[in-house]
């Protein structure tokens, strides 16, 4: 009798022991399944953008004793100036993009193809206003009046810089003709992971035809990698 108690007992608590690991698995079941879920909207808040890339051009780099100083694109992040040897940028979302170019200089005039915005949102590039600006784009007919102002295209002769970004050899984005000591920006569409590269089209560096100098370096001065990833 006693035995049978026990066995009975022993049963019982075989049968508790099933119960609780059963239990237990579907708790870890339910707590994976739970912890899962909210991957989605963590995605979706990171592609509500735009992600904010904030280039800088100054002109008082050292390049060499010959040259003497150069222009040169950096990146603004965190508060510093860092080589702009390789951007990189998040896939699937806008980038909006502004450029402040210290530069109050024209390169010669850029082929006609680049002195036209593309590749933005609307094929258009915002000038925040500046009297250096209206000063040197009169004679293309530019006058920035108050605030921003959106054009599709700047005269070729008055282009300090551009920030064109190639797929391979092909220009899919021109952002923007950057006319002298202004401020300059636009939006560019959601990309693809991929390899990109950026280039300045304004021969901006020294020797007879501006393509030595900064023109002729390696990346990180008017060229460089551009990651989408
Ligand atoms: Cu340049």
């Amino acid at each position: 009798m006693v035995r049978k108690m026990d066995k009975a007992n022993s049963l019982f608590i075989i049968g508790v022991a099933a119960l609780i690991v059963a239990g237990g698995a579907i708790g870890v079941a339910w707590v994976m399944t739970y912890n899962s879920s909210p991957s989605q909207p963590q995605a979706s808040a990171v592609q509500n953008g735009p992600y904010q890339l904030t280039l800088v051009i100054t002109t008082n780099n050292y390049f060499n004793s010959t040259v003497g100083d150069q222009p040169a694109f950096f990146v603004l992040e965190n508060g510093s100036l860092v080589p702009s040897t390789t951007i990189t940028v998040p896939s699937g979302v806008e980038i909006s993009i502004t450029i402040i170019c210290y530069d109050n200089g024209t390169a010669p005039p850029v082929p006609a193809s680049m002195s036209r915005v593309f590749g933005t949102v609307g094929n258009m590039e915002q000038i925040v206003n500046n009297t250096m600006v209206n000063m040197t784009q009169a004679s293309g007919g530019l006058e920035i009046l108050s605030g921003a102002q959106n054009v599709s295209a700047v005269n070729q002769n008055d282009i300090a810089h551009t920030f064109t970004l190639f797929s391979q050899s092909t220009p899919i984005v021109n952002i923007p003709p950057v006319p002298p000591t202004s401020v300059v920006h636009a939006v560019i569409p959601a990309m693809s992971p991929g390899v990109y590269q950026w280039h300045c089209e304004a021969a901006c560096g020294s020797g007879p035809s501006g393509w030595s100098g900064a023109m002729d370096t390696p990346p990180g001065w008017m060229t460089g990698g551009f990651i989408v990833s």
